[in-house]
């Protein structure tokens, strides 16, 4: 089945300060897939970013800009974004960094995944799958925070916090996503985690990660420990059905 029989995508690509990295991104996914909408989700960047996106979108009338008003966390803007995609009727909503982590290229392979699945989550933790350039303790982290999480959740997703995916619209409807709170890392876990408690069928897609070469990281020690404290109160709560009263 071709890519366009997925129906309307929108490819979401967060940003906070990419100002170099935000035109490389937005040419890479329309060289790759040339029919998907692109929305690029701003918070507000101190150095410009939501101005070259305006940009972007002055010249190609497929790229949107959706304009925050201040630094509130990935998972905020996603779900926001998700809001965007649901109000203007697409069928398929797309995570993807701007950072050049995420290639265009296996955007195309995550797409074509979704053809036989609900979510396909790009996966570097998965055969075929790797990670360029990463410092050894982004490796470690990466690794164990997601072994972790498959212990204490009891799933078989082998990269639970990538920020890589799609899923279709029908999907995110069953989610019951209205509820999140998480935000880093933990906001793609809690996605993943709800995906496979509403019984969808989710796939990983081996990708390669490559480190960014411009810009800076926005990972911070705060976007750990939040990813730990939830997915450990959530793995409690799995086991212990009487906490769930207690908090969500
Ligand atoms: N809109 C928005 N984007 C963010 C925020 N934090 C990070 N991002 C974007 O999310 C993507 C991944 O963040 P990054 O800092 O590269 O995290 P890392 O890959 O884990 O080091 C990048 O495109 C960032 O610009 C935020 O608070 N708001
Ligand atoms: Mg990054």
């Amino acid at each position: 089945m071709p890519i366009e029989d997925l129906g309307r995508v929108l490819v979401v690509v967060p940003t906070y300060n990419e100002k170099e990295n935000v035109k490389i991104i937005t040419k890479g996914i329309r060289e790759a897939v040339p029919n998907v909408f692109i929305l690029i989700a701003d918070d507000n960047s101190p150095d410009g970013t939501g101005k070259i996106a305006d940009e972007l979108a002055a010249e190609d009338s497929k790229v949107l800009v959706l304009h925050r008003a201040k630094k509130a966390g990935l998972g905020a803007a996603y779900l926001d974004a998700f809001e965007y995609a649901k109000h203007e009727n697409y069928d398929v909503v797309v995570e993807m960094d701007a950072d050049g982590s995420h290639r265009p290229a296996d955007l195309v392979k995550i797409l074509q995944a979704l053809e036989n699945a609900d979510v396909a989550l790009g996966s570097r933790w998965v055969k075929g799958g790797e990670v360029v350039n990463w410092p050894l303790h982004r490796e470690i982290l990466s690794r164990g925070g997601n072994i972790y999480t498959r212990i204490c959740l009891g799933i078989p997703i082998k990269d639970a916090t990538g920020g890589f995916r799609a899923y279709r619209l029908s999907a995110l409807a069953k989610m019951d996503i209205g509820n999140v709170q998480s935000q880093g890392y933990c906001f793609q876990v809690d996605m993943a985690w709800r995906a496979i408690k509403a019984k969808l069928k989710v796939i990983e897609v081996p990708i390669t990660f490559i480190e960014r070469e411009i810009g800076e990281s926005k990972m911070s020690g705060d976007i750990v420990k939040e990813a730990l404290w939830r997915v450990t109160i959530w793995g409690l709560q799995k086991r212990l059905p009487w906490l769930q009263k207690a908090s969500r």
